[in-house]
């Protein structure tokens, strides 16, 4: 068996399994559960939050249709609560492969990657609505086996945006269903995470160089809420719901995105001359609570940052 490794705790390998196509591609992910303090934005404010792998969202694993998935879930001894992973890319039986388990427990399960796209993952543990909200959740893009196509066209840069709430530290899984003691928006773990506009602590923006294609992986964690997902000064170019290339629409401007959902969308800025487009929630209580995002499209854009596994930017 060849392994090599991809990222942390996410492995490759070529390997034979019975009950799959002979030739399946087994990709080995490992996340480990901690829930730990972490600053929720850009001031410092730190919340009690439960994560996969110690970073909100979770690491984004990566496959092509028709891979194995050989996931493993370890909740740590020094955990206080039971955690579960439910992969919405997985057809699976929801009493078996997404149990909970216990701290020190841990969870094995394999599923087929067999549709094309992006899909969120999350926690399922009682009260899901407080796992997810305390930060469990990430995603997986499922790459088309076809690769890129003129209906699917190669980006220059790519990056995952995933919205999730944040509630008062002390809000009750009771109240955080039903949306009481809500603070705000989460953009990848933080208020204005990428907004200086909006938010005078936050340093960070997105970036790309003026014409490229710019892929955004779009998924919304929050519990009870749609996203309506709309880029400021620009256009959605293409649009691919669930991120399935056969699911494509054109010229969109705003997308509306239930919870538990994701999307992909394209947006290409004039080639000409520099912009900036705010990536927004157009929600407003969303939008001025957190999720404004700003893409910088400018000649000396970061060579690294949406490029290559380089697409949660922290
Ligand atoms: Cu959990």
């Amino acid at each position: 068996m060849k392994v090599s490794k991809i990222a942390y705790g996410i492995f490759i390998s070529l390997a034979l399994l019975s009950s799959y196509a002979s030739n399946a591609k087994v990709i080995t992910v490992e996340i480990p559960v901690i829930e730990k303090e972490m600053l929720v934005d850009n001031a410092g404010t730190k919340h009690n939050m439960w994560t996969y792998g110690g970073t909100i969202p979770g690491p984004v694993v990566r496959v092509t249709e028709g891979d194995i998935v050989d996931f493993s879930l370890l909740n740590k001894k020094s955990n206080k609560q039971s955690h579960s992973m439910d992969f919405h890319a997985a057809i699976v039986d929801v009493l078996d492969e997404f149990e909970s388990v216990r701290p020190g427990k841990r969870k094995d399960f394999k599923f087929e990657a067999k549709y094309p796209g992006v899909f969120i993952y999350h926690c399922g543990s009682e009260s899901m609505s407080e796992h997810i909200s305390r930060g469990m959740y990430g995603v997986i893009i499922v790459d088309p086996k076809e690769g890129y196509t003129e209906d699917f066209p190669k980006p220059d840069r790519e990056y995952v945006i995933v919205e999730g709430d944040l509630f008062e530290n002390n809000a009750t899984p009771t109240e955080i269903t039903n949306n009481e003691k809500w603070k705000g928006v989460l953009i990848n773990g933080k208020q204005f995470h990428y907004d200086p506009v909006h938010d005078q602590n936050a340093t960070q923006v997105l970036e790309s160089k003026p014409g490229e294609r710019v892929r955004i992986y779009f998924a919304n964690a929050k519990i009870n809420e749609n996203a309506a997902f709309h880029p400021i000064a620009g256009i959605w170019d293409k649009v691919w719901d669930n991120g399935h290339p056969k699911n494509i629409r054109h010229g969109i401007q705003t997308i509306d995105v239930a919870p538990a959902h994701a999307i992909i969308a394209d947006i290409v800025s004039p080639s000409d001359r520099p912009t900036n487009n705010a990536l927004v929630d157009h929600r407003m209580k969303s939008a001025l609570n957190g999720a404004i995002t700003v893409l910088m499209n400018k000649p000396d854009a970061d060579p690294k940052m949406g490029k290559g596994t380089n697409l949660v930017i922290n």
